[in-house]
């Protein structure tokens, strides 16, 4: 069995990805066919040419762009079972999963049927899979609280239907403190609360994500590593780090992948994760994030073990799941 069929075969969940960011550029096309879209690319490829980034704003532009071919209930059923199909074949049993309602209902697209769609694929690749999933609703942060506030409302009538809210989009400018109400009123609801912080923001917004918005889990959190209060603070706590190795890479957090803090954070105890981010936009799924770290020796098969069991204890599936895939 070499690392690879092993890391592979490891059971895993994914607590960072989101289902935008599964859309690739076969079924783009596809979509955009069934709904009478025509699309700003000629082929498959001149799409997959356009996915060289610089910075997170460079991505969003075009995630955004691409993100409009979703109209349908049927289109957000087939893009979570394409993704879902996928995971299953990375061994991943658990998923948690984000969405941006208001990248669609601000185009005139329904929350139900946003939700609708993904909630019918969730409960298929249960049925199909075993693969167990929750819904997290993340807050495009470069739009005003206020807006946010609306979103969290017209989930109320299918707030059974989410496990947890998050914090997404251009972080630079926009702190978790901008959030502060609305994230106040998900936790009188009994959600689970991510945000992104630390992925391009200093770790002031990592600070401001645990004191002011009460995070249960950190979406990257790299650069909590340039405070070394702030480190030992997260290490003790036990607070979960969902890091996405490509989607660094893309993005230019990282100069290349030797210089991916993983190591540094397994070193210090922080309790870190791997997972895929946009993975149609960034160049791998889950495995394929292992594998970019395996490949050039920077982790090896026990902190693949402990990466693996870290996103099983890490992720909010009840305690007996976790139990049942430890
Ligand atoms: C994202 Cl990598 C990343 N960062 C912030 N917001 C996002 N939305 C989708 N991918
Ligand atoms: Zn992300």
């Amino acid at each position: 069995l070499t690392l690879d069929d092993f890391v592979a075969g490891l059971p895993k969940a994914e607590l960072h990805v989101h289902i935008e960011g599964t859309l690739e550029p076969e079924l783009m096309f596809d979509l955009a066919q069934r709904n009478g879209i025509t699309l700003p690319f000629n082929s498959i490829e001149a799409v997959r040419a356009a996915y060289d980034f610089s910075n997170l704003q460079d991505f969003l532009d075009i995630y955004y762009q691409g993100a409009d071919v979703l109209r349908t209930e049927a289109d957000f059923y087939d893009l979570a079972m394409a993704y879902f199909a996928r995971a299953a074949a990375d061994c991943v049993r658990h998923a948690e999963i984000f969405f941006d309602p208001q990248t669609h209902t601000d185009r005139g697209i329904a929350y139900e049927t946003v939700v609708g769609g993904l909630n019918r694929a969730q409960l298929e690749a249960e049925a199909k899979w075993g693969l167990t999933s929750g819904l997290i609703l993340c807050f495009l942060r470069h739009l005003p609280e206020e807006a946010a506030l609306e979103t969290l409302e017209m989930a109320l009538t299918h707030l059974d239907k989410i496990i947890g809210v998050g914090l997404d989009s251009s972080e630079v400018g926009h702190p978790p403190s901008k959030f502060a109400r609305v994230f106040a009123r998900a936790r009188e609801l009994g959600l689970k609360l991510v945000a992104h912080a630390g992925e391009e923001g200093p770790p002031e917004y990592v600070y401001e994500a645990l004191d002011i918005l009460n995070i249960d889990r950190v979406d990257h959190g790299n650069r909590s590593l340039e405070d070394d209060a702030l480190t030992k603070r997260l290490v003790a706590s036990g607070l979960t780090l969902t890091v996405c190795p490509l989607s660094n890479y893309k993005l230019c957090v990282v100069e290349d992948m030797t210089h991916h803090p993983i190591p540094h954070m397994l070193k210090r105890g922080l309790k870190a994760t791997i997972n895929s981010d946009d993975p149609a936009y960034f160049g791998g799924y889950v495995n394929d994030n292992f594998r970019a770290l395996t490949a050039i020796g920077l982790i090896d098969q026990a902190d693949c073990v402990t990466l693996a069991r870290n996103s099983i204890t890490g992720s909010f599936a009840p305690d007996a799941r976790k139990a049942a895939l430890l």
